[in-house]
């Protein structure tokens, strides 16, 4: 109890040696301390509420039949779980990926939304688009050629809308379902739809101006359209989700959500 009163005692003392300190201190001293106080209690809120803005968001899309629910199980459970969905609407998970559960330490999960290609579900993707930190689009490399036009459709709707030119969402062609010989190779599939995409681009822009819904135009004027023309990055790679062969994806992934 005395120790008690002891301590009571020296903490008033020094207090009261604390303000005197401070009264005796010129005012603008007080004020320029104060101020930067306050600059750098700002700064460090500031930097927090970045660093949360930071998406975790994958968008995974591509015409119905690609694969995409096969990549989604592979890169949440490692297993293909065949069969068992059939539904229309989007899925959507947060966690971490399959191959980063055996890592040690604290890994930032991702959060994987498979939006399918149905026109119906579109208005979907403009939910997520805009906060995507990259986009994946799956092309079947099995069945390409009878689906090129339709999947290039979509690929160029993608590729100017506003919400991904502006913020450069980086977008990966992901040519599915390597693990068949008669697959085509990224190679042949991107030259192929950047001819499509060639093609679409001049008969949009023959288009009445009322008709037109895309809201910047591909490439450079007269020159042939090629991916390297966009403003985001436009890279390609392969993978067979049957088979879990995924890796070009994952590091997809994690070069853009870092864990
Ligand atoms: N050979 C092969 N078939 C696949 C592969 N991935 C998916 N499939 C098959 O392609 C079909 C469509 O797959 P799904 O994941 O439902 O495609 P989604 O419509 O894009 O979600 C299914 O019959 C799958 O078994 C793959 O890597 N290789
Ligand atoms: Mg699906």
């Amino acid at each position: 109890m005395e120790d008690f009163e002891q301590w009571k005692e020296q903490i008033a003392h020094w207090w009261r040696l604390g303000l005197e300190y401070v009264r005796q201190l010129p005012p603008e001293q007080l004020y320029a301390a104060a101020a930067v106080l306050a600059f750098t209690t700002i700064l460090l809120l500031l930097i927090r509420l970045f660093k949360r803005a930071k998406s975790n968001t994958i968008v995974l899309t591509g015409l119905s039949g690609g694969g995409k629910t096969v990549l989604f199980y592979q890169l949440r459970d490692g297993s293909t779980h065949q069969g068992t969905v059939t539904s229309m609407e989007p899925n959507e998970g947060t966690f971490v990926l399959h191959s980063d559960t055996t890592k040690k330490g604290k890994i930032k999960p991702v959060q994987i939304v498979d939006v399918p290609g149905h026109s119906r579900l579109r208005p979907k993707l403009d939910e997520y688009l805009p906060k995507a930190a990259g986009i994946v689009f799956v092309v079947d490399a099995l069945e390409f050629l009878p689906n090129c036009r339709a999947a290039s459709e979509y690929l160029y709707d993608i590729l100017t809308k506003g919400s991904v030119v502006k913020k450069k969402i980086p977008l990966l062609i992901l040519c599915n379902k390597t693990d068949k010989v008669t697959a085509h190779s990224k190679d042949f599939i991107r030259r192929q739809m950047e001819k499509e995409i060639d093609k679409l681009r001049a008969s949009r822009s023959a288009v009445s101006d009322a008709d037109v819904t895309n809201e910047f135009t591909l490439g450079v004027a007269g020159e042939p359209f090629s991916f390297s023309q966009c403003y985001n990055e436009v890279t390609t790679a392969e993978a067979s989700g049957i088979n879990g062969e995924i890796s070009q994806l994952e590091q997809f992934i994690r070069k853009y959500v870092k864990p």
